[in-house]
């Protein structure tokens, strides 16, 4: 694939950014890429967790600004709805864990790429830019409904207008990201982790996941009433009753994300 690595290894599909002589820059190519990768991920059952990151030094340095598609008076709307937009839809959409290992500098929609992961891991060294405003533009790749959930309204509203850089360990002190290692942990942190969610009861998971998405937009009223629903099939599952056979018997569960 061009610019964007995909391999596969028990469980896990890792997806790497890779064209780090342009600090992984996004391409209407790249982006389509990355789409499929996540399209199949959705597909695949072995497939139980996907972990995003960049290749070199930086995590990802939003679109190519070099990029003609993106020049001055071309249609912005465009190249978002057919190369950005999908991208986070299908991370979003999709029913299994995304972890990502920022492993250096997120800008643009490289920040947003990564908030739109379900667990963030960064490097000690790593930062976060909404660069946007910096060049006349604002926070795409779903950043304007992120940013406020992750940071709260206060700071989300500054970082946007502002296009400050802030640390990883900024980031996670804000709440807005889960862990932050020092560079040389990192792989071992993202890598225990995808192998604990690879090993997890991956329906749940997707439940979890779609719930929250939902409860974004929806009453106390309806976030019960959806609890209801995805609880009357999870319990149905394989993995539930795995779960519970193993408890029972004070063992450790094996679930297969069925
Ligand atoms: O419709 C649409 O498609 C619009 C969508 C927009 C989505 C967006 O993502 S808009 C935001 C685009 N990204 C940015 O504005 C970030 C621009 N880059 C930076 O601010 C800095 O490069 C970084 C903070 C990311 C890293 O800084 P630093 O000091 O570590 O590295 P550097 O020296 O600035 O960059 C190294 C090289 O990468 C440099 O090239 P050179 O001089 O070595 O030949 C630089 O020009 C290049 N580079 C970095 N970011 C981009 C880039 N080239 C093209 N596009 C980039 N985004």
């Amino acid at each position: 694939m061009s610019g964007v690595l995909v391999t596969r290894d028990v469980g896990v599909m890792r997806i790497t950014l890779d064209r780090p002589e342009k600090l992984n820059a996004l391409d209407g190519e790249l982006a389509h890429q990355l789409r499929l990768a996540f399209e199949e991920a959705a597909i695949v059952h072995d497939v139980r967790v996907v972990v995003l990151t960049g290749n070199g030094r930086a995590f990802c340095a939003g679109q190519d600004l070099a990029d003609p598609a993106v020049a001055p008076g071309a249609d912005l709307g465009m190249t978002i709805e057919h190369f950005y937009n999908p991208v986070i839809r299908a991370m979003r959409a999709l029913p299994k864990p995304i972890v990502a290992r920022v492993n250096g500098v997120a800008a643009g929609a490289g920040a947003n790429l990564a908030f739109a992961a379900d667990i963030v891991v960064a490097a000690r060294s790593a930062s976060f830019i909404e660069s946007f405003s910096r060049i006349g533009l604002l926070p795409d790749s779903g950043g304007t409904w992120m940013l406020p959930r992750l940071f709260g309204y206060g700071r989300a509203i500054a970082l946007a207008m502002l296009g400050e850089r802030i640390s990883a360990e900024q980031a996670q002190a804000w709440g807005a990201i889960w862990q932050v290692v020092d560079d040389a942990d990192l792989d071992t942190a993202c890598d225990t982790l995808a192998a604990t969610l690879a090993q997890a009861p991956t329906r749940a998971l997707g439940a979890i996941k779609a719930a929250f998405e939902s409860t974004a937009t929806s009453t106390l009223d309806a976030a019960l009433d959806d609890e209801r629903e995805l609880q009357r099939r999870l319990g149905a599952s394989r993995d539930y009753r795995e779960g519970v056979e193993a408890f029972v018997a004070k063992r450790k569960p094996e679930f297969e994300g069925r």
